[in-house]
């Protein structure tokens, strides 16, 4: 017996077979529809495409508008400089000017598309390997090298440039870009928060938690997994069975897609669409992109040790930005005097880049302790002043 105010229901004793005998104007289908569980999760079973690897175009999808041309013109300029930078920056190892510079050669469609998919007021979560990211969305190089260059845990300021200093402990990042997305959301702005990570990181627990929480609290983040085929030298093989880490999002609720990451056309136009459903309100989307490292890991790591040239030869073949610019040239939208032009400006963009990589920065030993933990632990605070003590013992020494 429930409660006198709640009428009892009498048990059901028609069958639904029944019910549709008798009354053929309440006829129902003979199996209810349920929704597909998954529906809308799931990637395609292809990377999507819009671009052949010579540039040639694709047929338009309907499901997913073609950026526009003056984004892809953008996206070549950019994509040039950031090559030019990256090629500087591992110059700059060999000088000695930098104590290591991870490379994303080859995955420029990647690094630039990112930061074009998204406003200037949304947040970058980068790693180690988006030092071209990082200056394609505007920020002064000298400051994006200061963590390579071991001078500082990041040389730009996180909250002007909306950008987390880059992160090296594999996937933390994933957690605090959903803990920041949900913090916007919750205070009323339509900010997305925009995390890279490699394909190795996405076996991290880290990767798992930041998802999972993103989902169940509609946390506006785009997870973009760049696969590059390799952490450090363990090969995609050796780190997951899935059948492509765009799967991983259909366990946590989250929506996913795959895309050829070398493809500049493709990444623009799923990267836009990952980053308008975050900011309607629908919560994560998890991207992963096809892509290949084409250096060593970093300048510190020999390649040649856990891969066979011919499989880096076959990459070179799928080179973003020559397939940009011949796509931009097929449309007559790139001419030989504008890609001269883009030329000239990474040139001069490096050359200014070594011109103030060779002054030798000032840096004061002690902001090794600032901005660790907003409040210090009792361990750092022990510890700055134990190299307080030594550097003012030196300095007496010195006089
Ligand atoms: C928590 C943690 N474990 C291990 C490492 C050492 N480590 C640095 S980079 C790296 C490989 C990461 O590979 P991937 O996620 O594919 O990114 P990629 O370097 O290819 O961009 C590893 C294991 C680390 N930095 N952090
Ligand atoms: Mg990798």
């Amino acid at each position: 017996m429930g409660p006198p105010h709640v009428q009892e229901v009498p048990a059901v004793t028609t069958t639904p077979q029944a019910v549709r005998r008798a009354s053929p104007r309440t006829r129902r289908p003979a199996t209810p529809v349920t929704p597909e569980p998954t529906a809308g999760l799931l990637p395609q079973a292809e990377p999507v495409r819009l671009l052949d690897p010579d540039g040639t175009p694709l047929p338009p999808r309907a499901d997913l508008p073609a950026p526009p041309v003056e984004a892809l013109r953008e996206m070549y300029r950019r994509m040039v400089v950031g090559r030019r930078f990256d090629a500087q920056a591992t110059a700059l190892t060999k000088q000695g000017r930098l104590a290591v510079y991870p490379s994303s050669r080859g995955q420029e469609a990647c690094q630039v598309g990112a930061v074009l998919a998204l406003r200037d007021d949304d947040w970058v979560f980068p790693t180690y390997r988006e030092s071209m990211a990082l200056t394609a969305r505007g920020i002064d190089p000298v400051e994006v090298l200061t963590l390579l260059r071991g001078d500082g845990h990041c040389g730009y300021d996180p909250t002007v440039v909306h950008t987390a200093p880059q992160c090296t402990p594999l996937a933390t990042q994933c957690v605090h870009a959903a803990g920041l997305a949900y913090g916007e959301s919750y205070q009323g702005r339509d900010t997305v928060a925009l995390a890279f990570i490699g394909d190795g990181a996405t076996s991290e627990g880290d990767f798992h938690e930041g998802l999972n929480f993103a989902a169940v609290f509609k946390a506006p983040v785009v997870y973009f997994v760049q696969n590059n085929k390799y952490a450090i030298s363990v090969p995609l093989s050796r780190q997951t069975a899935a059948p492509s880490l765009a799967y991983k999002g259909v366990g946590y609720g989250v929506p996913s897609e795959q895309v050829d990451g070398n493809d500049p056309v493709a990444v623009l136009a799923v990267l836009t669409r990952a980053v308008t459903h975050a900011r309607a309100g629908h919560g994560p989307y998890l991207v992963e992109a096809h892509t290949y490292r084409m250096e060593a890991h970093t300048n510190a790591d020999d390649a040649s040790r856990y891969r066979d040239p011919d499989e880096v030869e076959a990459w070179r073949d799928r080179d973003p930005v020559a397939r940009l610019e011949a796509y931009l040239r097929g449309r007559g939208e790139l001419d030989d005097a504008a890609v001269a032009q883009v030329a000239a400006e990474a040139e001069e963009y490096a050359a200014d880049l070594r011109t103030r990589m060779n002054a030798q920065p000032v840096v004061d030993p002690l902001s090794l302790f600032d901005h660790v933990f907003a409040e210090p632990t009792p361990q750092l605070v022990e510890q700055r002043e134990m190299v307080r003590a030594e550097l003012a013992a030196d300095a007496e020494g010195d006089a």
